[in-house]
């Protein structure tokens, strides 16, 4: 497998549609296709209608060819493209005469490899590739766009821009050590590398953000039998997906069913109500409420609030808030508020948030609400998005680490060796991110996860 490799593959789904792409990269790309094709190739960028023909002369289909001349292409070599008839025979009839030809089958996400390593991208970039494709919202595809924009890339250079002059600046007192670091070049050292450190931290701050949007937001509804939990799944979904009855219990299993919320992709959670139960097939599902718990970002307690009863927090039979993990949010719903909330409220005015599964009375304020516990501080869903996925975050936090490490040292008096061997770490992790260190093993993992002929 070398670079130098002809590489082929199938671009657009499989299945049935009105035209399907393959694509072609590298050096003898156009070599390989006019070997196959009635047309001409001469001129870079414009479409050529023809045959594409068999060894035995017969014609396979009606193709519209386009040559992309390197560098002026998505992986920066000759790039062909060619359009077909959208059909799975004949699409692999079209790929196979190309590998007849010479080509060989791309590998997952070969074409965005190529496009990394000649530059076209950075590694931030070729990720949100992956990212837009697979976006499910529209927040989520801005801020994969934002990123293929280089956005993210751009925050990174400046950030090792800086880097890179502290590291020179430790360097130099390194190369004259009879030089003490006198105070005050030490007190700016340590200001730049707080700046440094800021940088990372706010980048940092937008993980959770990047992992809601890429992931979905693990929103778990949860409460006592009865307490219109699956009418709240419903109602969010915009159609009756889950049972609803007026009989205690009727939820065993969890049900789960992705929605689009403002932009937001919510991976709603109906789950069996909480309660002491005799029967066991209810156990069994009380315990997987318990354990989808374990695993949300959001809980959404709703609570039959027409009923009287305990205190509301007291209401659900057990405490949310301790099943779920660290940094998970909480919401409180005083369902039925259609039938009046007076009976039953604690009377505390931060017990939840009233609301009618059966009249849509509420559904502002949890939108609201929603939005405001999943962004915290800082939080911005609308321009500008940059939110680091989970790859990102692994090599900043390192950086992050070394830079406070670096710090320490420094303002400790400790020999500017250690400051500047934790510097140079810390210039690599944030490298790391963008391909600009020695990557070659992560470069397997990133492109790997990638469809074929992306
Ligand atoms: N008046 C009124 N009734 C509601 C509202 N929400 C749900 N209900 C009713 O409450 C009963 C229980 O609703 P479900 O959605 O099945 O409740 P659940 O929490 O999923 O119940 P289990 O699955 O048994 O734990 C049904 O008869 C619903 O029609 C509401 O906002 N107002
Ligand atoms: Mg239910």
């Amino acid at each position: 497998m070398t670079a130098a490799d002809t590489i082929a593959a199938v671009a657009s789904p499989p299945g049935q549609g009105a035209i399907a792409l393959v694509r072609v990269s590298g050096d003898r790309a156009r070599e390989t296709v006019r070997g196959v094709f009635s047309g001409k190739l001469n001129e870079p960028r414009r479409q050529q209608f023809g045959h594409l023909v068999a060894a035995d002369g017969a014609t396979i289909d009606e193709v519209l060819v386009t040559w992309f001349q390197a560098p002026r292409s998505y992986t920066g070599e000759d790039v062909v493209e060619i359009s077909c008839h959208g059909g799975l025979l004949v699409t692999r009839a079209v790929l196979d005469r190309l590998l007849e030809a010479g080509a060989r089958p791309a590998e997952p996400g070969e074409f965005s490899q190529r496009a990394f390593l000649n530059g076209k991208m950075d590694l931030t970039q070729a990720e949100a590739v992956m990212d837009l494709i697979s976006a499910r919202t529209d927040l989520a595809r801005r801020a994969a766009h934002e990123q293929l924009a280089g956005r993210l890339g751009e925050a990174l250079g400046a950030l090792r821009e800086d880097l890179i002059g502290i590291v020179a600046h430790v360097e130099a007192y390194i190369d004259f050590p009879e030089e003490d670091i006198d105070p005050d070049t030490g007190a700016t050292m340590l200001g730049r590398i707080d700046a440094a450190r800021e940088a990372v931290a706010r980048l940092l701050a937008t993980a959770d953000q990047g992992r809601l949007l890429r992931e979905g937001v693990r929103t778990v509804i949860c409460g006592a039998p009865n307490a219109g939990k699956s009418s709240l799944l419903n109602r969010l979904l915009g159609f009756d997906r889950a049972i609803v009855s007026e009989t205690p219990g009727t939820t065993r299993d969890t049900i789960e069913e992705v929605i689009d919320f403002h932009g937001l992709p919510l991976r709603l959670i109906d789950t069996a109500g909480v309660r002491e139960s005799a029967d066991s097939l209810e156990r069994e599902g009380i315990a997987r409420t318990l354990a989808q718990l374990d695993n949300a970002d959001l809980a959404i307690e709703v609570i039959d609030a027409s009923l009287p009863g305990p205190d509301i927090p007291n209401r659900s039979g057990v405490e949310i808030a301790r099943h779920l993990p660290a940094g998970a949010r909480h919401l409180r719903l005083l369902n039925k508020a259609d039938l009046g909330l007076g009976a039953g409220r604690g009377g505390e005015a931060d017990d939840g948030l009233p609301f009618s599964c059966r009249t849509g009375e509420g559904m502002e304020s949890l939108t609201a609400a929603i939005f405001r516990e999943l962004g915290g501080p800082g939080a911005n869903w609308g321009a500008d998005l940059v939110a680091i996925n989970a790859r990102h975050k692994r090599c900043l936090a390192r950086a992050a680490d070394d830079l406070e490490r670096a710090r320490e040292s420094l303002a400790g008096g400790a020999s500017p060796e250690f400051a500047a061997l934790d510097l140079r770490a810390a210039l690599d992790a944030v490298g790391e991110v963008v391909g600009k260190a020695d990557v070659e093993e992560i470069l397997g993992e990133i492109f790997g996860r990638f469809c074929i002929g992306k």
